[in-house]
């Protein structure tokens, strides 16, 4: 790795949203048939990955990324090169649930250490309740297992700083014309960090303004942004509108939280009101029988 060049940008943190996980198909012969050469033993063919949150490109911060595999598969650790706007991603077969090892290798600008995340590749239907199981098992018996996550560059060298902010621009791919529209909230650019949409005001294209403007109207994102899109498409379950349905869940459970806690109060000052009623009657109960000598 070369070493840095410049200093650090002092009292400055910069995120970058990613998307990682599996998506596994059972072997079936109509809809998934097994391919010549996959051993008998193999039902699932499944696939790893690490991509931009809505597709977009992540080389310009992630440069490669190494899956570490279950050992009974030939080959087992995969170095996956960066390629501008593609995934970084494994295709298996194989009979087996593991965990895999999901090594970060930054770009050099970066001067970063490697990370590692770890997921677990899921082939069977799962969740909590048997409602969560079956709900997956209809979903097209595709398991998909795929967790957002932030990646977090704190004060970044200049160099590596320049190439974060320096560019938010449209995808190289456009949004589905179908794609779910919600107007733009006012302001709504106005609330976005420098870093996440850092370079559109620098911007003198007005062109370019107005499709930026579009894209996010749609709900989608920039390139090299660290946005978020507004609503849910096909294949992109992560956006503001999946956060607003954990957040009304996670308050639900609050509201019955409480409720339990105070419940559990109640039973306490019961309790407590019993233990003192005992208490004074084994007192009473003493001193009559003392009286009673
Ligand atoms: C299990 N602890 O027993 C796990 C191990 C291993 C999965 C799962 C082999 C593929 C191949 C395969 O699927 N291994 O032979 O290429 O469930």
């Amino acid at each position: 790795m070369a070493p840095p060049t410049g200093k650090r940008v002092k009292g400055v943190q910069i995120f970058r949203p990613f998307v990682y996980g599996t998506t596994a198909k059972p072997f079936d012969e109509k809809t998934n048939p097994k391919p010549p050469g996959v051993p008998d033993d193999h039902t699932h063919s499944w696939t790893i990955f690490v991509k931009g949150i809505d597709d977009v490109d992540i080389t310009y911060w992630l440069r490669r990324v190494q899956f570490k595999l279950h050992e009974s598969i030939p080959n087992h650790v995969r170095m996956i090169e960066g390629e501008k706007g593609k995934p970084f991603e494994v295709h298996e077969t194989g009979w087996g649930e593991f965990e895999i090892a999901i090594k970060l290798y930054y770009v050099p600008e970066s001067a970063e250490k490697p990370q590692t995340l770890y997921h677990h590749l899921r082939l069977h239907p799962y969740g909590r309740t048997e409602a969560e199981k079956e709900t997956m098992r209809l979903a097209g018996g595709e398991i998909i297992s795929w967790a957002y996550e932030e990646q977090i560059f704190n004060e970044p060298y200049e160099p590596f700083y320049e190439i974060l902010t320096s560019g938010a621009m449209p995808p190289a791919h456009p949004l589905p014309p179908s794609s779910a529209s919600t107007p733009t909230q006012p302001g709504h650019h106005k609330s976005l960090s420098k870093s996440s949409i850092s370079g559109g005001g620098k911007s003198k294209d007005k062109d370019k303004d107005k499709e930026v403007q579009m894209i996010r109207s749609e709900g989608g994102v920039l390139e090299r942004s660290a946005m978020i899109p507004l609503v849910n498409r096909p294949g992109q379950p992560f956006s503001r509108e999946t956060e607003q349905v954990e957040i009304k869940k996670l308050q639900e459970a609050m509201v019955k939280v409480d409720e339990m806690v105070r419940k559990n109060k109640e039973e306490v000052q019961r309790k407590e009101a019993r233990l003192r009623e005992l208490k004074a009657e084994s007192a009473a109960a003493a001193a009559a029988a003392t009286a009673g000598k």
